[in-house]
């Protein structure tokens, strides 16, 4: 298919109640989206990195930069019979993997859409549904309690509580004692190091189904050291940026599980590429999420259709995110399950153009 043109927005969507992680709080979701058209057919996919470099090294503003005055400029104009012949284009450059990847996923959606396919099946997935689990941000502990209840009587299949210092032992030991049974997960954002072992040690008692990464976003050799020491399984978020970081991770026992975010890793060939590698090394995998809008949504549940997605994943109902979607479809979850949306082919959901025009602060088109 010929990419024809490619539009770039900025969108801002504000969030429900306040996003609190070990790293900061977030009050709105502001995400650059990126349509590619070609053919009479939109390509659709939006970008992960934040405004500021909080969560890992790239920003909106360095993004934008590198999207329209390097990749796009390559792209448009050009054909392509898959998104193998994009390589050529995005993987010469140093890092970038959230820019490269909204271009990438761009394309999957409008090559699938050229195919007549739901994106699921264009990447091999094999399932209808998906299961999820919520990300509950850092609250106090009696809200969280409250939290948790509500997650449990919606169904939702894991629930994964953030920490930080200092908010840690106490609160899991708190939703513990009310909820002996159910799948726990902690999320420590990098918050610590090897100095507080012994604090991670103390949550091997919980039963925690993992510890999500505890220590910094760009180590995996410490991350292996602490996993010696504990009982319970880590899994790397921030520091798996492309398959042969998930591949010396699990080679030095780093981890024992990883999250996937199609966004983080540069697109769904390296999505792909890790979760077959991971497979091969028995490590289970999850797809985790951004607080995406709709868009960014519908890509993560393509996604996590394959096989070895065999862990609940973090693509919760967006009415828990957002008030109102950019997206005329409405993403939520069912006794824990996410159907995949198949309204049409390629990614299955469709733009709410007069919400996304309220919503935009920017736009731009680029030429080759
Ligand atoms: O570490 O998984 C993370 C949200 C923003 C930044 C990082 C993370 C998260 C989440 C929420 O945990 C995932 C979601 O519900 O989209
Ligand atoms: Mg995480």
């Amino acid at each position: 298919i010929r990419v024809d043109s490619a539009e770039l927005h900025i969108v801002n969507l504000p969030l429900v109640t306040p996003f609190v992680i070990s790293t900061g709080t977030m009050t709105s979701k502001t995400f650059p989206l990126l349509v590619l058209r070609g053919e009479g057919i939109e390509g659709i996919a939006e970008a992960v990195m934040d405004p500021q470099p909080d969560y890992l090294e790239e920003t909106i503003a360095g993004a934008m930069e590198f999207l329209r005055g390097t990749l796009l400029p390559r792209i448009v104009g050009k054909r392509f019979s898959s998104p193998y012949e994009l390589a050529p284009i995005l993987t010469p450059w140093r890092g970038n993997r959230m820019a490269k990847a909204v271009v990438e996923m761009a394309f999957w959606d409008l090559w699938s859409k050229s195919l007549n396919l739901p994106l699921k099946a264009a990447l091999g997935g094999v399932r209808d549904a998906v299961d999820v689990g919520v990300s509950l941000g850092i609250a106090p502990i009696e809200t969280t309690l409250e939290h948790v209840d509500e997650a449990i009587a919606k169904g939702y299949k894991r629930t994964k509580l953030k920490i930080a210092q200092g908010h840690d032992v106490r609160l899991v030991e708190a939703v513990r004692k009310h909820h002996p049974d159910i799948k726990l997960t902690v999320d420590a954002n990098t918050d610590y190091g090897l100095a507080d072992t012994a604090v991670l040690r103390a949550l091997d008692a919980f039963n925690l189904d993992y510890i999500e990464q505890p220590l910094a976003f760009d180590d995996i050799q410490d991350h292996a050291k602490l996993q010696a020491s504990l009982k319970t399984a880590i899994c790397l978020d921030e520091s798996i940026r492309a398959p042969s970081d998930a591949r010396k991770a699990l080679e030095i026992g780093a981890a024992r599980v990883i999250n996937i975010k199609v966004g983080r890793v540069g697109g769904f060939m390296a999505a792909r590429a890790i979760h077959d590698l991971c497979a091969a090394f028995d490590a289970p995998v999850w797809c985790g999420g951004m607080l995406e809008s709709g868009i960014g949504r519908a890509h993560n549940i393509h996604l996590a259709t394959m096989a070895n997605f065999t862990k609940p994943g973090d693509t919760s109902s967006a009415s828990r995110y957002f008030h109102r979607d950019i997206i005329n479809e409405q993403l939520e979850a069912v006794n824990g399950r996410m159907p995949v949306p198949v309204n049409g082919p390629g990614i299955g959901v469709t733009l709410d153009h007069a919400f996304l025009a309220s919503v935009t602060s920017h736009s731009e088109e680029v030429r080759p």
